[in-house]
């Protein structure tokens, strides 16, 4: 039984997380999570009291972030802002969390001795052409193109400095992108999720010709407990389950899914600096560690994801007008 302090454990993929843990290990977890717009406490609804503990507070808060770090095993580094349009409209909060958050958690776990896993991203790596055979891997350059991958790759930097110079204990991983239940309405699936069940269109940015390598959140927790557990100090694991789609199928298979005709979505603007395609080489993962992801048909995922949503319009419904307002005003 180990004590965990799972960072931004309300959001989507670490709430995500703490289910898994809470279900297949007998870790206890406190959750730091500053609860801005994209923390949900209800994501966190239904777990046992005395294994799962909110504490509400920033991880810049040096002094907090000290406290916890005392009566704590191993931290997992989830808390983050983390939607790339949002970065393009104010990149500050990125700066904020992502660098100045991720410093002050790496300042104490050099003081206290304590192992660190940091979660990041394949946006760092920038992106590939869609005919490329190329996929990325560890040692892949970095070249983030929006605010938030870019401060994404300043918080990789970091962690490996910290490692070398300092000689804290961390791994961390790249992972590609998530899909899954408690993931907020600004993001493209549960946006045309929700969309369908109000009535409205979905809305695909530019051509939809965009390819993104999905993976679903469970399978991210398993690969994330696994480095937590077996990972080599200091390395990088790259996270992903060989699910490249583009934007339009994916768009076409949630209309299908739902009931309705599969052209039935607008093409809107796109994003600025949108990324062409990502798509990850897990094999060090695989083969060092002997991961292997549990949900390997997307489809079905898609379909216990709708399902989800359908059964839960409480826990989104309130953020929906806001996010679709945002959009609006930028003609997406
Ligand atoms: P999210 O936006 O759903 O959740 C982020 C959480 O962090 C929220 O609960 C928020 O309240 C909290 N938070 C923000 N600023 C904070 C601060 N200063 N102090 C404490 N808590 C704070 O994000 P997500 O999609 O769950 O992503 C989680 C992590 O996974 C991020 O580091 C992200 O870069 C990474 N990641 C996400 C994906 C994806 O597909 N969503 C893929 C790869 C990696
Ligand atoms: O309404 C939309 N229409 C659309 O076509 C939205 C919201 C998005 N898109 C496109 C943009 C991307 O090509 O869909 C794709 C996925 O978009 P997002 O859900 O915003 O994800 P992405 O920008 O790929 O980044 C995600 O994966 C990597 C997460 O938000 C990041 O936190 C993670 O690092």
């Amino acid at each position: 039984m180990a004590r965990l302090l799972v960072t931004g454990g309300a959001g989507f993929i670490g709430s995500n997380f703490v289910h898994h843990v809470v279900s297949q290990t007998d870790h206890t977890v406190t959750v730091l999570d500053k609860l801005t717009y994209a923390g949900n406490r209800d994501s966190l609804a239904g777990l046992p009291e005395d294994r799962v503990r909110l504490v509400v507070g920033s991880i810049a808060d040096a002094d907090l972030v000290d406290a916890l770090f005392a009566e704590t095993d191993a931290v997992v580094h989830y808390a983050a802002e983390s939607h790339n349009d949002n970065s393009l409209n104010d990149p500050r909060p990125f700066l904020d969390t992502n660098i100045i958050g991720t410093y002050t958690l790496l300042e104490a776990a050099r003081r206290h001795g304590t192992r660190f896993h940091h979660i990041s991203t394949d946006e760092v790596y920038g992106d590939l052409d869609l005919d490329d055979p190329a996929r990325f891997t560890e040692s892949t350059p970095y070249n983030p193109s929006s605010p938030y991958s870019s401060t994404k790759a300043g918080s990789d930097l970091l962690v490996r400095a910290w490692v070398r110079s300092f000689g804290v204990r961390a791994t961390i991983s790249n992972c590609s992108n998530n899909y899954g239940p408690y993931q907020h309405v600004e993001k493209f699936i549960p946006r045309q999720i929700t969309n369908v069940l109000r009535g409205v269109r979905p809305k695909v940015y530019g051509t939809g010709e965009n390819v993104r390598d999905w993976i679903h959140a469970d399978d991210h927790s398993s690969a994330v407990l696994t480095i937590l557990e077996r990972g080599e100090i200091g390395q990088t694991y790259l996270i992903g389950a060989d699910g490249e789609e583009s934007n339009r199928r994916v768009v076409e298979t949630i209309l299908e899914l739902m009931g309705e005709p599969p052209d039935a979505y607008d093409l809107v603007a796109d994003r600025a600096g949108h990324d062409l395609r990502y798509a990850i080489d897990a094999t060090r993962l695989r083969r060092e560690l002997g991961w292997r992801p549990r949900f390997q048909d997307f489809r079905a995922g898609l379909a216990d994801t709708i399902a989800w949503y359908r059964d839960n319009e409480a826990w989104w419904a309130h953020a929906k007008d806001g996010v679709e307002a945002f959009y609006a005003s930028k003609g997406q």
